[in-house]
């Protein structure tokens, strides 16, 4: 361990950021809503205080974070000397990719996550809010930094995406008062829900017909999981990033306890996702190497389609029955 346990505040996050003008902001790999919209609207803001900041995110960005302009702007090569490199949303150091070697070797670092994973920054805020767009928003407010619109609509998209559009366990009040907050600024809300809960493309309709006949289902419907092969995605001309999302086709039938999907972005290599009502998944997913949250977490398994999938059901069946 190079640091110490070290619980750092929000008014403390705010102060540290205050301190320092050249700023280095990562999101994590496979970015999602919440990594986007929070290092954007840090991003955003800080600038506003005239800091030079810029985020680095080593993955691909899926067509919906590219319907948000800013998203454009994220570098996925690493450049640069920065005084301070701020990880976001990321629950350990792994999320970082292959900025992890960069960010370790730096002396000046803070975490700005809701994982509560590891402490592996010099600073490690680690809260447990409903997305790090919420703590962003805190942090932005300690900072008495003026939010605009567009401001708005990034803090807006994580809170919306990781909260599941407002219907995942973690929503709370607290949730329902930062988005009257948001909408108070001219976030645009409608653009986050149509692009990110409503929008699909026709190659995708396609995908999720073909993944929805044949799922999976085990222990009387307990376990469900459905899969994309690279086959299917050469069929339908999609890459990876189609599988975002599609573990709710296996979670919402109403039997599941467990919903798992996984789709095989390299021969023989599946990312995998899971679900849990009232199952902590994050065990599951620790077993395999990974994590997240109790009640969605991921993890990379090797191996064929069918013996990926009887590895699952094998460990999920020990907690299951
Ligand atoms: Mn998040």
């Amino acid at each position: 361990m190079k640091f110490a346990k070290n619980k750092t505040t929000i008014s403390q996050v705010a102060q540290v950021l205050s301190q320092h003008n050249n700023i280095a902001l990562f999101a994590h790999t496979r970015p999602d809503g919440d990594t986007v919209g929070a290092t954007v609207a840090l991003r955003l803001a800080l600038q506003k205080l005239g800091k030079n900041v810029q985020i680095f995110c080593d993955g691909e960005f899926s067509d919906k974070l590219l319907k948000f302009p800013h998203t454009a702007e994220i570098a996925t090569e690493f450049f640069g000397k920065w005084d301070l490199m701020v990880a976001v949303d990321c629950g350990d150091l792994q999320r970082l990719g292959n900025f992890a070697g960069f960010y370790n070797q730096h002396s000046n670092t803070m975490t700005v996550d809701h994982h509560g994973g590891e402490y592996y920054s010099k600073h490690n805020c680690v809260l447990n809010y409903a997305s790090t767009c919420q703590m962003v928003w805190e942090v932005l407010d300690a900072l008495g930094v003026e939010l605009d619109s567009t401001i708005a609509t990034y803090l807006y998209m994580g809170l919306c995406t990781d909260t599941g559009n407002f219907a995942n366990s973690n929503t709370n009040e607290q949730s329902f008062l930062m988005a009257a907050k948001m909408c108070q600024l001219g976030a645009d809300i409608q653009k986050v829900n149509r692009v990110f809960f409503k929008e699909t493309t026709y190659m995708h309709t396609k995908l999720y017909g073909k993944i929805m006949s044949r799922v999976r289902r085990f222990y009387d419907g307990k376990l469900c999981i459905v899969y994309i092969t690279q086959q299917d995605l050469q069929e339908f001309g999609l890459d990876h990033t189609a599988s975002e999302g599609i573990v709710r086709f296996a979670f919402d039938i109403d039997t599941a306890i467990v919903g798992v999907s996984l789709c095989e972005w390299k021969p023989n290599s599946f990312k995998c996702s899971m679900r849990g009502k009232d199952f902590n998944v994050r065990q599951i997913c620790q077993e395999f190497g990974g994590g997240g949250h109790e009640v969605a977490s991921g993890c990379l398994i090797n191996g064929f389609l069918e013996d990926v999938i009887e590895k699952i059901e094998r460990v999920v069946g020990y907690t299951l029955c």
